[in-house]
């Protein structure tokens, strides 16, 4: 199945983030710590504007730490950009992003001259949690679910950093449908726009070959299944979703095993892995 997500708001808000960016001094991009490359929408770089650009890889607390650092060293590759991994619901973790906006924009930061930075990226990623933390009070709707911002918001933080909340914005023609799949696993796309099946067997096959073991312990299974089928047959089972007649209903177990995997129930997991990086172990 072809994965195409793209709700009515999303055009509409890449081009008042492409209005907006004129008047901001850094831009602050949320991206999905476990899928990072899938995670980045290429319709936002095409508007840098040569600003400041740090990359957020948020959701730290689920993604695979070795994998993670692999990624900020690739991304600091690249010339002008800064990457900070982080978990946007601790507060401590978020400390250093200030700071950063601050030192990126050396003119501004003072009184009636605050550092103006703009939060983008895709759906569901964390962009209005960072806000709401770093606030230290609930300024931005929150949701466990894609396009839960539909417009612009500004917030004030009182230390010198004016903040803009916008939409997650997609693409409208997902070529990359692998990235789509892995987007899906993540949760950036809306459940109306996925078969929960498909999805959650491609998972499945990712995590039997790169992490077997945290399957095992999760599932307690003694033998890894030989194909994603028998592990969502394994994961159904395991946490009793039978169908009349005592099989397992695989489009139920399917969308258990990914609503366990977005939660960090299986482990600390990331979906891919930088291009430049190697040496991350099989
Ligand atoms: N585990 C974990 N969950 C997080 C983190 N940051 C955000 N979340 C959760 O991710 C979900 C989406 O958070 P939001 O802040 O609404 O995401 P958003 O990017 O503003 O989403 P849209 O407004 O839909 O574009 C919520 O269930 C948050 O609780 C994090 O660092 N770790
Ligand atoms: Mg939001």
């Amino acid at each position: 199945m072809t994965i195409r997500w793209y709700p009515g708001h999303m055009g509409k808000a890449l081009e008042q983030i492409g209005d907006l960016i004129k008047r901001i001094d850094v831009v602050i991009e949320v991206l999905d710590a476990r899928l990072p490359f899938s995670s980045s929408n290429h319709k936002l770089a095409v508007l840098r504007r040569n600003k400041p650009w740090i990359k957020v890889l948020n959701k730290y607390d689920l993604a695979d730490p070795v994998i993670t650092k692999a990624w900020v060293r690739d991304f600091e590759l690249q010339s002008g950009v800064r990457a900070l991994p982080l978990s946007a619901k601790k507060y401590a973790d978020t400390k250093p992003l200030i700071r950063l906006c601050q030192k990126l924009a050396p003119n501004r930061g003072r009184p009636g001259l605050p550092v103006r930075a703009m939060v983008v990226g895709i759906p569901n990623v964390g962009k209005s949690t960072l806000i709401n933390t770093l606030a230290g009070k609930s300024m931005a709707k929150v949701g466990d679910r894609p396009a839960v911002t539909t417009t612009t918001q500004q917030i004030d933080l009182r230390n010198g950093v004016v903040l803009s909340d916008t939409p997650g914005v997609l693409w409208p023609e997902m070529s990359d449908q692998e990235g789509a799949y892995r987007l899906a696993a993540s949760g950036a796309i809306g459940d109306n726009a996925l078969d929960y099946t498909a999805v959650g067997l491609f998972a499945g096959e990712y995590l039997l070959r790169r992490y077997p073991e945290l399957l095992k312990t999760r599932y307690g299974l003694q033998e890894l299944p030989e194909s994603p089928h028998d592990l969502m047959v394994a994961v159904g089972r395991r946490l009793g979703l039978l169908a009349t007649g005592g099989v397992v209903d695989l489009h139920r177990s399917s969308e258990a095993f990914l609503r366990e995997l977005r939660a960090g129930k299986i482990g600390r997991i990331s979906l891919e892995e930088p291009p430049s990086d190697r040496s991350v172990p099989e």
